[in-house]
């Protein structure tokens, strides 16, 4: 259980904060970042959002008020002056992108609130809980340390967090909390099939085109216990779609019978490969991740592999079926 006084004293010392999160960002990140924005504006603390990247579009509908300022677009490093950082749902230097310089040099306190498995301390005040499914019931409970009240926004920008960070509470991560958490948001306005079709049911048909390109392309090694699968930017753009647009269908690998281990190669450059491994066996993909200087969990996490497609292919499959055993 995380000691959530440490954090609510520095926000009370505090007028205007910033938050922000990890590249790439995802449901958690950007729902975690408006939920606490919220909540800190209704104690009358000046708050803004200020990130690497932008909010993909996909998820657009958790900022609907357009709160997410992206750094070098919309604001400069000088501008970021404010009493305290709460960095969401990283604690890794590597994954604040452009944010990670500000950060350091700010001469705010910080604060980070995450359930990732990193070394870092961001130089911090840690409200970290490895244990959760998500960075969203960290911020729930946080918010409950402040006693802000619950809004409907706040709620849905929560409950899209949760739900997405646990494969719409179906992981091994969901436990008893989570549900509790979720059965909350609800009760303070959130609306289950609305995020849910907000987040599932707009798919682009490039979208739609490229998972079939990812489901064509797997291959199966160990017998089975091991599916892998790739995509090159030729079919990227073959099918006009984004590198986000890959997000996802490594799950659907997972439900084949037999399986415990799948791996997504993503070419992101002729020197740049993104791979993506999940696991439903007893293997620990964030091990495998780490040889290769990428992290994440137990049964998801990611490496940017700093070469082409085909060698890391070869490294990556090596490694994960050399754990296999
Ligand atoms: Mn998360």
């Amino acid at each position: 259980m995380i000691d959530w006084r440490p954090f609510t004293k520095l926000v009370s010392e505090s007028k205007s904060v910033v938050l922000t999160s990890h590249m790439r960002p995802d449901c958690d990140a950007i729902g975690s970042e408006i939920g606490l924005a919220l909540a800190l504006r209704s104690l009358g603390k000046t708050v803004r959002i200020i990130n690497g990247d932008g909010v993909p579009p996909h998820i657009g509908f958790i900022d609907p008020n357009h709160d997410v300022i992206v750094l070098g677009g919309d604001v400069s490093a000088a501008d970021v002056e404010c009493d305290l950082v709460v960095v969401v749902d990283t604690s890794a230097w590597s994954q604040l992108g452009p944010m990670a310089d500000v950060v350091r040099r700010s001469a705010a306190r910080k604060v980070v609130i995450d359930h990732h498995v990193n070394q870092d301390d961001l130089g911090a005040t840690m409200c970290k809980e490895t244990t959760s499914e998500s960075t969203g019931r960290l911020v729930l409970d946080a918010i409950d340390a402040l006693g802000a009240p619950l809004t409907p926004e706040i709620a849905a920008a929560l409950f899209a967090a949760i739900a997405t960070d646990t494969g719409w509470f179906r992981f091994a991560s969901v436990t008893e909390a989570t549900l509790v958490a979720a059965a909350r948001l609800v009760s303070a306005g959130a609306r289950p099939n609305e995020i849910f079709a907000a987040l599932y049911e707009q798919n682009s048909l490039a979208r739609l085109l490229l998972q079939g390109r990812i489901l064509t392309n797997v291959k199966s090694h160990l017998g089975g216990r091991l599916l892998s699968t790739a995509i090159t930017q030729q079919d990227l753009r073959a099918v006009g779609a984004e590198p986000t647009d890959t997000e996802d269908v490594i799950n659907r690998l997972l439900g084949v019978a037999g399986v415990e281990v799948a791996l997504l190669f993503l070419e992101l450059g002729p020197k740049e490969t993104k791979v993506s491994l999940r696991s439903r066996s007893s293997l620990d993909v964030n091990r495998v991740a780490e040889q290769f200087g990428g992290g994440g969990h137990r049964a998801a996490a990611g490496v940017r592999y700093p070469g082409p497609l085909a060698a890391a292919e070869n490294a990556v499959l090596a490694a994960v079926s050399a754990a296999m055993g």
